[in-house]
């Protein structure tokens, strides 16, 4: 079985290449599952994948890497009842040090696993990392720079929002400080795109990685300055409007962020409707 594990910092476009992804490997009849993770309990990414009807397990209230049991309890699960062949493991955007915590118990207990390490970065995020700007504090940085130390492969996302010039320039940046890595400069919105990150995957063979240096006081000071609200909110309307109000909500909370200047790591809404549930 294949276990794809995709890491890489918040909103950098991991959920929407998996359910991409998925819908391709359907279509050719594999077997497919998805877990996901996040520090909270309620995982928006969770039901964006039920809604597209692949099978998905979740890890909440924690990083796979303080909760491999878990993770490993659901991969078997998802071997056992579905005949998955191919998992994809979403690790939460704050998240590091898989290959110590996650990569290594799985090749030394379940040798049944081949595991495949996909990183992804916004690619209008990463030249910000890469020169220093101060778009977030240094911890976070070190968090953004060892995620993409763990990777595999590495994807460049979103490369659809720059035009050839500035690609080209990225192209050339990326060369120079990842070297030895093998790169892939996405669009997970393109089918060709993620077809060629699955052929990729699939031609990926991984013997030997080396665990990171981690230094655990920056890494825990970095997931700290990543303050997150993860709530659930009903309203009701007596003009039957409940979803017009939701979006007025969504509108202010973006307005209120960006009139206060703060950076955001991810900011997401799963709006649904559930009608005449209370007059
Ligand atoms: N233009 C463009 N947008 C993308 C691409 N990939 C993802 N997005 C958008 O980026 C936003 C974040 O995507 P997600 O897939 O939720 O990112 P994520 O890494 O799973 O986010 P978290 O789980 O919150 O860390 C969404 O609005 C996506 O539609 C891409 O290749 N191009
Ligand atoms: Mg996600």
């Amino acid at each position: 079985m294949k276990l794809y594990l995709i890491g890489g910092f918040l909103g950098s476009g991991k959920t929407t290449a998996i359910l991409n992804a998925c819908v391709e490997l359907i279509r050719h009849k594999v077997n497919v599952g998805v877990i996901t993770n996040d520090q909270g309990a309620q995982l928006v990414d969770t039901k964006f994948i039920k809604y597209a009807n692949v099978s998905v397990k979740e890890v909440t209230d924690g990083c796979f890497c303080c909760n491999y049991n878990k993770l490993d309890e659901l991969i078997e699960n998802l071997k056992q009842k579905d005949n998955t062949e191919v998992i994809f493991a979403e690790s939460v955007g704050s998240c590091t040090d898989m290959i110590a915590t996650v990569v290594k118990p799985l090749q030394e207990f379940r040798t049944d696993i081949e595991t495949i390490i996909s990183v992804f970065v916004d690619v209008n995020v990463l030249p910000n990392i890469l020169q220093g700007a101060a778009l977030f504090v240094d911890s976070v940085n070190y968090i953004y720079k060892k995620q993409i130390q763990e990777a595999d492969i590495l994807v460049i996302n979103k490369i659809d929002t720059l035009s050839n010039t500035e690609l080209e320039k990225m192209k050339v940046l990326v060369a120079s400080k990842y070297p030895e890595k093998t790169v892939l400069f996405q669009n997970s919105l393109d089918e060709a795109s993620i077809n060629e990150w699955l052929t990729t995957l699939t031609g990926t063979k991984v013997t030997s990685r080396k665990s990171l240096d981690i230094d655990y006081d920056v890494y825990g000071a970095g997931e700290a300055e990543l303050a997150w609200l993860d709530l659930e909110i009903e309203l009701f309307s007596d003009d039957n409007n409940a979803f017009g109000g939701a979006t007025a909500l969504v509108s202010a909370i973006h307005s209120a962020i960006i009139d206060d200047k703060l950076s955001v790591g991810h900011l997401k809404f799963l709006l649904t409707m559930a009608c005449n549930k209370r007059k």
